[in-house]
């Protein structure tokens, strides 16, 4: 159900800033752009800021230009450039807290009202408005909700906004948050002109020619362990170092040792740093990957998660071997 005061902050309020997480994915794209779409039929202020630069993999998004990214001299101006306009409301999409909006906390100020548009379930309810609901499969189909609401009719740049968000978040309707509504959203938005073999080229069928290479590298460095149970996969610092990673597309990297069959657990493990190694892992098994990284300080959901740790690529993998290793038995 969507909160009756969060129409009426929409009905009543002239200008909104709108952000979501840092990293955004097309569930984050999408439904801030949704949102700016609404806004705008409505004849309202907004500007929409993220932490960093959304891929470009997502530029087939009309006004995907509009999405600014955070520097410390952003001016945020409509009619005065001396102005520095101060948005009243925050409208955030997709994101379960306030700190996962990471550079973009800067631009809040005391008296904002805001708005939390989400539906993951670590949701914190950090809104003074909260509208969660984490059985919807992504944040764009509850905004789908939001728009029908005030009676305006969808068209295809605003269904390709939701169709973006919907197809990452169930992974093409694969993933087990995939309901029925999901598809019935879905089916309008078809109908409503959404370009789904055009979105399915570049989001599934489009890679550079870095990103090719980088999964070369990738698959090269397979370790397996704990009798196949374990698999993992690295970018060392030398690899990084010489190798632009922006434009290598790692979104989903870690699902290939993930897709070995025996494989429990993987964990792809990035040393941007050296000596310093980020690490993502995945679970498809009981083992909970959430405990696991927060044995390291870290954190995320029973299957997905992420963690820092200080050494060497073989220091981290030993120490996590020896968490997972726990848990096997
Ligand atoms: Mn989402």
């Amino acid at each position: 159900m969507i909160p009756e005061e969060l129409k009426k902050i929409i009905r009543d309020e002239d200008n909104f800033l709108i952000s979501s997480h840092m990293n955004p994915d097309g569930d984050a794209i999408g439904g801030v752009l949704a949102i700016g779409w609404l806004l705008n039929k409505l004849g309202k202020r907004h500007v929409i800021v993220l932490n960093n630069p959304p891929s470009e993999k997502f530029r087939y998004l009309s006004e995907f230009e509009k999405i600014l990214s955070y520097s410390d001299d952003l001016k945020i101006d409509f009619n005065d450039p001396n102005k520095v306009w101060v948005p009243r409301n925050l409208i955030v999409v997709d994101s379960p807290n306030l700190e996962r909006l990471e550079n973009v906390k800067k631009l809040l100020s005391k008296d904002m009202k805001i708005i939390n548009i989400d539906h993951h379930e670590s949701n914190s309810f950090f809104g003074d408005i909260n509208y969660v609901d984490l059985k919807a499969g992504a944040s764009t189909e509850m905004i789908y909700d939001v728009i029908l609401s005030f009676g305006i009719p969808l068209v295809k740049d605003v269904a390709e906004y939701i169709y973006t968000g919907i197809v990452i978040d169930t992974g093409r309707f694969r993933f087990s948050n995939t309901t029925p509504k999901s598809l019935e959203i879905s089916a309008k938005l078809l109908e409503t002109g959404a370009r789904v073999s055009y979105i399915a080229e570049w989001l599934y069928h489009t890679n550079s020619l870095e990103t090719l290479k980088g999964l070369g590298v990738l698959l090269n460095s397979l370790e397996i362990g704990a009798n196949g149970r374990v698999a993992f996969v690295h970018f060392d610092n030398t690899f990084l170092k010489r190798n632009d990673i922006s434009k290598i597309d790692t979104e989903g990297f870690v699902n290939y040792p993930l897709s070995i069959e025996g494989v429990k657990v993987a964990a792809f493990l990035q040393e941007h740093e050296k000596g310093k190694i980020r690490i993502s892992l995945r679970s498809k098994d009981t083992i909970n990957v959430n405990e696991i990284a927060k044995v390291f300080g870290g954190g995320g959901h029973d299957k997905a998660a992420g963690c820092r740790i200080n050494g060497t690529i073989s220091d981290a993998k030993r120490l996590l071997m020896g968490e997972i290793g726990k848990r096997f038995n």
